[in-house]
């Protein structure tokens, strides 16, 4: 019930927060979510990281051509994660959102062969790296032009509302996304329908090189929802707690026909943009190291601590858990090999027109002779 849930107040100058940087709970209300939920949460913090980390050494080995770093979001989107019935909800991510597709329930395995584009990925190589989609899971496969997925969220938000079952979308992008004009339209289409829509900005202060200040007049992201009648959140994006019941209390409004809110979870991302940008030339390292201070996963790690809930014994052995986890994910795609190059021409269209029949055939004589020339 929405009457249970509505604890935080839109467009609050300080960024709302539950847990302090000591991991101290600091929210007026009682964390109502069970010991087993809460380990579940840090476990999908550090899960997360595992996967960026090794990600970056396959980019290195040449096994991964493409990397967009999620180091520095894990906090805002396994609390998003939360927020949302898998599987019922729809959710329109985009390209830094993997640890929100592992939290939501994507396989390791399924996410290491996308981002290798091995012969065991669902999406059979089509898709760049770092694009995650699940049909299972309701997760729109992630679009490279930015803010695109933002009209088709609020199409599939106004068709749950005809639909009455009480079903919402979720949708969540850059702070650079705010500046694309497919984002006003459709943010604004949202508010005027009263759509069931969740918009949540991980606002990382960059999109690439130019700092937030340099592409929007605005003094902040939540601002913006003035514009369009929805309430705007503004949430630290490095307490995961934080995020999870901002965005709760959103997700539980839009379900109840509150129509959509728009949340702010300020992050950082720790690496560069991606692995072909160099950070150091447009911000400070010393910028980069304040915001590792305020990491989510430590903070998560001290706050179950001091609830006698995590030791040295269960890090231990948590890590010896997902390496094995990703050495087993690494080790099955790596063994289905690369995704052959011929697939490219299959399930194009259901009857293959004559165009598509000669290319297939251009391309076999090209790959013919290539092998020849060998
Ligand atoms: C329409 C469009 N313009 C430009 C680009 C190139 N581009 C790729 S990522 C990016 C930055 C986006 O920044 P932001 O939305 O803040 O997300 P972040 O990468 O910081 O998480 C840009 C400009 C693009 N993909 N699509």
């Amino acid at each position: 019930m929405i009457g249970n849930t509505r604890r935080f107040e839109p467009f609050t100058d300080a960024p709302i927060r539950v847990i302090d940087e000591s991991g101290r709970w600091i929210a007026p209300f009682a964390c109502d979510l069970g010991d087993d939920r809460l380990r579940a949460i840090y476990r999908d913090l550090v899960r997360a990281r595992r996967l960026d980390e090794r990600l970056s050494t396959l980019q290195r080995q040449g096994k991964v051509s493409f990397v967009a770093s999620a180091g520095g979001h894990e906090g805002a989107q396994v609390g998003i994660a939360g927020a949302i019935e898998a599987g019922r909800d729809w959710v329109f991510p985009y390209y830094r959102d993997l640890p929100l597709a592992l939290a939501l329930g994507w396989p390791l395995r399924e996410a290491v062969a996308q981002q290798m584009a091995s012969r065991i990925d669902p999406a059979r190589g089509r898709q760049m790296p770092a694009h995650p989609g699940s049909p299972a899971l309701n997760l729109f496969t992630a679009a490279s032009p930015i803010a695109s997925h933002v009209p088709p969220a609020v199409g599939t938000a106004i068709a749950q509302k005809l639909q009455g079952k009480g079903d919402v979308t979720v949708c969540t992008f850059g702070d650079g996304a705010t500046s694309e004009g497919d984002w006003h339209a459709a943010v604004n289409l949202a508010g005027a329908q009263g759509a069931p829509v969740v918009f949540v900005c991980e606002n990382n202060g960059y999109a690439i090189s130019v700092a937030f200040r340099h592409q929007s007049g605005s003094a902040d992201v939540a601002t913006k929802a003035r514009a369009y009648g929805m309430p705007g959140y503004r949430v630290d994006g490095m307490d995961p707690l934080a995020v999870y019941y901002v965005v709760r209390q959103a997700v539980d409004a839009a379900r109840a026909g509150l129509g959509p809110s728009l949340v702010e979870a300020l992050v950082y991302r720790y690496a560069a943009h991606s692995n072909a940008d160099d950070d150091k030339r447009y911000r400070p390292s010393d910028e980069v190291a304040a915001w590792k201070a305020r990491d989510p996963i430590g903070r998560m790690r001290r706050f179950l601590e001091g609830r006698g809930l995590w030791d040295a014994a269960a890090e231990t052995e948590l890590a010896a858990e997902l390496k094995a986890e990703l050495d087993d994910a690494v080790a099955a795609n790596d063994a289905a090999g690369d995704v052959p190059l011929a697939w490219m021409f299959d399930d194009v269209l259901a009857q293959p027109s004559t165009q598509l029949r000669k290319q297939r055939e251009a391309f076999a004589r090209e790959r013919d002779l290539a092998d020849e020339s060998t």
